[in-house]
This record gives structure tokens, C-alpha cells and sequence, in this order.
């Protein structure tokens, strides 16, 4: 059965919504000029005043935000409420540059949470689950939001946190956990834990739905985790600068809903900036339309993917994004083609020989770029017989090299070898430069 948590809003008219998009659109751009030196000086520089914008045909005149802008205000630099209106903080781990710090007043939780909370009953989840959270808990924005939203439905949170896998089969037996929350890299060292322990996900628990992101992961991936364990597996996707976990596909599992009334999405061409046209893949770009503390104006988060503005056969109105291929800067380039860990991710899971971990490394041997994959053989696939090993390299890397268009040197390694990851995966060692 299909249920909304707001129907009126879920299943509003395009028309309206849009309307409801240009009033709040109006209400930020005044809103931040007035609360934000940043802004005020963005807007200033670029020329744009608040009264420009009147429509949402106007959005295109105001100036982008980056990553990096987050970066050189730090940390509250960007804040549009002093501190004391602040009930949290949330800190990237900064792995690849200065940590970004994102700051919520009551309205902004509130509003996350009801972004999930819609998200979670358009999965069919709700009363009666027991939604078990292995999305890391403290700064990292997983664990957190993916518990806001859950007991918002009025399902029952069992916070595990990541780690401790043992512990976490454990209580998805014990507990009867019938939905669990995590990366799914993490989902599938799970899977491969209980299996050693002599336990099937399929028949010895109860679990029915995987809530997964936090990374790419591909439809391949999804067909062979929904395969292994009987669940069914949903995207989930968001970024800690617009909140953290924030929305999901539909039990049609056809992209990515994206909530018309609280965020204003564009795909754009990364390099000239321009707005592509619906179906065309490109950069995506949000503007925040409820978030008081850190609103953001044309965010340029750096996912690649496409908008989808058909109806979905749910109901609801609302644009969906389709899967996320990762940002625009995990490309890599190799030898002057554009290759995304996702693609290698597709090619792979319809190999059935080839297991679920894997590890792209690149190097530059004699000023010429290098890419390896190792792989693990699943075990029903395992062979002692160096004709089979060689074989099956040499099918992977053609089904590799007609996709990517590139030759790719493919290695099998011993099963447990590929480093098993408890958030996100990192899928590529990349020695070029180093
Ligand atoms: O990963 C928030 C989150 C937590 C989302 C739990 C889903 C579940 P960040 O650490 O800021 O926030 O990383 C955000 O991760 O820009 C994407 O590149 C990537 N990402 C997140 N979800 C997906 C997904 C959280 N479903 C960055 N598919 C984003 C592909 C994803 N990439």
C-alpha cells in the first residue's frame, strides 16, 4: 500500500509547488543579504540585489556557492544566527582539506527530519519497524539524522552505530531488527560476517529493508545485495552541508525524491555554469529554502547525475535526482578518459565470478598512468587452477575495457584481502600523487 507522511505537500501540483518555491526563494534572498556579510558581499560583487529576484527563472542571476567558501569561513563564517540560536553542530572529517562545520537552530533539525521522515514512509517503513542504525553517531551526520527521522515515524531505533559487526548481527537477531541503516560497503562486510558465523540474513532474521548511501553504489550492487539477503535495498542521499541523510527513492526505486518545498535543485554544466535541461547529466546544484543557521544559494555540491521531473508513479509530484555517480573531483582521469569508480562498480557485479570488494589503483609508470583493479573471487568461483585465475582476468578486463574504453590491468586477490570499510568505502589508491 502506498502511504504518504504529507500528502497535501507530497502530491501537491507542480504548479503550486513551484509557486511555493518562488515565495520562499524571495523570502532567502533577502533573508541572507540581510543576516550574512558572506552573502551580502557575494551578492554585491556579482552585481545582484534581492529585489532581482522575483522568479524562479531568476535564480540563474544569483552566484554560486562552493565547498570551498564553507573552507575559508571557517567555521561559523557563513552563519546567518549567532551562536546561541544554534542546538547543533556537525564537522566533516575534513580527509581531504579544512573540516566543513554546519550549524542547526531547532527549525533546521526540524526540518531534517521531516525531509526523512517523508523519505522513510515512501519506503514503507514506519510503526512496527525496528530500525537498526549503523551510520556512524557523533559528527558525522548519518547516524544522527537517520535516528531523528526514524523516530519521528514512530519506529523503534536501535542506535549501534558503526563497528563491532559481530554485535551488530547479533542484535538483528536477537532484536528482530526489520530495517537497517548504513553504507552498504558496510552492508555486504556484514552480510560476508554473518555468513561465516552461519547465519543468513535471508532466512535466520527478519530484516526486510536496507536504507544505503553515503557513497555510490551501483544498480549491479543493489541487484546482488537484494539477491544475497533477500531485503530490499533503497538509495539514500545527502551531504552534511545541506543537512546529512536527507532523501530516498520510492518503493518504485526509480531515483531519488527531492523535496520541492524545502530545496530548489539544478544540474548544471560543471564547466561553464550553465543550467542543462531536464535529462541531461550534469553538476548538481541545491538552494536551501527552510534552513535558518547556514541557508545555502546555489550549492555546488559536485555530484554528477540527472534531474527527472516526470511524475513518478507513487504520486508524488516532486523532481527526483537518479543515481548519484559521485562528485565531479572522485573522477579519475587516465590517460586523458574520465573514468568513475561507479562504472568499474557496474562492470564488476555482472561478472558473476567477481566478489563485492575491490580496489582501484592507479600509478604513473614511465609518465604513462597505470590503472589496476584487484579484485576477490567470489568463493563458489574459487579456483586453485592458474588457467581459471588467468582466464577470468582476462574477462573481466575486456568486459572493463569495453566500457571504460581504456586497458585496465586486472588482478585477482585472496578473498579478505580488499580492506573491508565500516562508512565509506575507499575504492581507489591513487599513487600519481603522491
Ligand atoms: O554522507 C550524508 C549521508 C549520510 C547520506 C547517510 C546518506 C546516508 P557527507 O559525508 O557530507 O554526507 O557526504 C556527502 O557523499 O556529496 C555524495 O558524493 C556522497 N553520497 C551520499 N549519499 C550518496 C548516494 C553524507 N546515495 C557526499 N549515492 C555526497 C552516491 C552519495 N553518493
Amino acid at each position: 500500500m502506498l502511504e504518504y507522511w504529507n500528502p497535501l505537500i507530497e502530491r501537491m501540483p507542480v504548479d503550486e509547488l513551484e509557486k511555493m518555491q518562488e515565495k520562499k526563494l524571495k523570502h532567502l534572498v533577502n533573508y541572507v543579504y540581510q543576516h550574512s556579510d558572506f552573502y551580502k558581499k557575494r551578492f554585491d560583487e556579482a552585481g545582484v540585489r534581492p529585489e532581482d529576484i522575483q522568479t524562479l527563472d531568476d535564480l540563474k542571476k544569483l552566484p554560486f556557492t562552493y565547498k570551498s567558501d564553507l573552507r575559508d569561513t571557517y567555521p561559523t563564517g557563513m552563519f546567518c544566527v549567532p551562536n546561541e540560536q544554534l542546538v547543533r553542530f556537525h564537522v566533516s572529517s575534513g580527509t581531504t582539506g579544512k573540516p566543513t562545520v554546519v550549524g542547526y537552530t531547532k527549525n533546521d533539525i526540524d526540518g531534517w527530519t521531516t525531509s526523512l521522515a517523508r523519505a522513510m514512509t515512501s519506503i514503507g517503513v514506519g510503526r512496527g519497524d525496528i530500525i537498526q542504525i549503523g551510520y556512524g553517531y557523533g559528527l558525522f551526520t548519518g547516524g544522527l539524522g537517520a535516528h531523528y527521522g526514524a523516530e519521528e515515524i514512530g519506529a523503534t531505533v536501535l542506535p549501534t552505530s558503526s563497528g563491532n559487526t559481530e554485535r551488530q548481527i547479533e542484535l538483528i537477531q536477537d532484536l528482530n531488527s526489520s530495517v537497517i541503516a548504513c553504507t552498504p560497503s558496510y552492508f555486504l562486510f556484514m552480510n560476508e560476517v554473518a555468513e561465516k558465523a552461519n547465519v543468513s540474513i535471508d532466512k535466520d532474521t527478519n530484516l526486510r529493508v536496507g536504507i544505503f548511501g553515503a557513497e555510490p553504489w551501483s544498480e549491479e550492487m543493489r541487484a546482488r545485495i537484494e539477491q544475497a539477503t533477500g531485503i530490499k535495498a533503497y538509495d539514500i542521499y545527502g551531504t552534511s552541508e545541506l543537512s546529512g541523510p536527507l532523501f530516498t527513492e520510492c518503493q518504485y526505486q526509480d531515483g531519488i525524491h527531492i523535496w520541492a518545498d524545502q530545496f530548489l535543485i539544478e544540474v548544471i554544466d560543471p564547466k561553464t555554469g550553465e543550467q542543462l535541461k531536464e535529462g541531461e547529466r550534469g553538476e548538481l546544484v541545491i538552494t536551501t529554502l527552510f534552513k535558518e543557521a547556514l541557508p545555502l544559494i546555489r550549492y555546488r555540491i559536485g555530484d554528477i547525475t540527472v534531474i527527472n521531473k516526470e511524475p513518478c508513479k507513487c504520486g508524488r509530484t516532486h523532481p527526483r535526482i537518479m543515481r548519484v555517480l559521485g562528485r565531479a573531483d572522485d573522477m579519475l582521469i587516465v590517460r586523458g578518459i574520465n573514468v568513475f569508480p561507479g562504472q568499474i562498480e557496474s562492470v564488476l557485479m555482472t561478472i558473476p565470478e567477481v566478489g563485492e570488494h575491490f580496489m582501484i589503483v592507479v600509478d604513473r609508470v614511465n609518465e604513462l598512468d597505470v590503472m589496476k583493479v584487484q579484485i576477490e573471487m567470489t568463493d563458489q568461483a574459487f579456483s586453485d587452477k592458474v588457467n581459471d585465475i588467468i582466464d577470468l582476468e582476462k574477462k573481466v578486463a575486456s568486459a572493463l575495457k569495453s566500457v571504460l574504453n581504456i586497458a585496465v590491468k586486472v588482478e585477482l586477490v585472496e578473498s579478505g584481502t580488499i580492506p573491508r570499510s565500516m562508512g565509506k568505502a575507499k575504492r581507489v589508491t591513487d599513487n600519481r600523487n603522491l
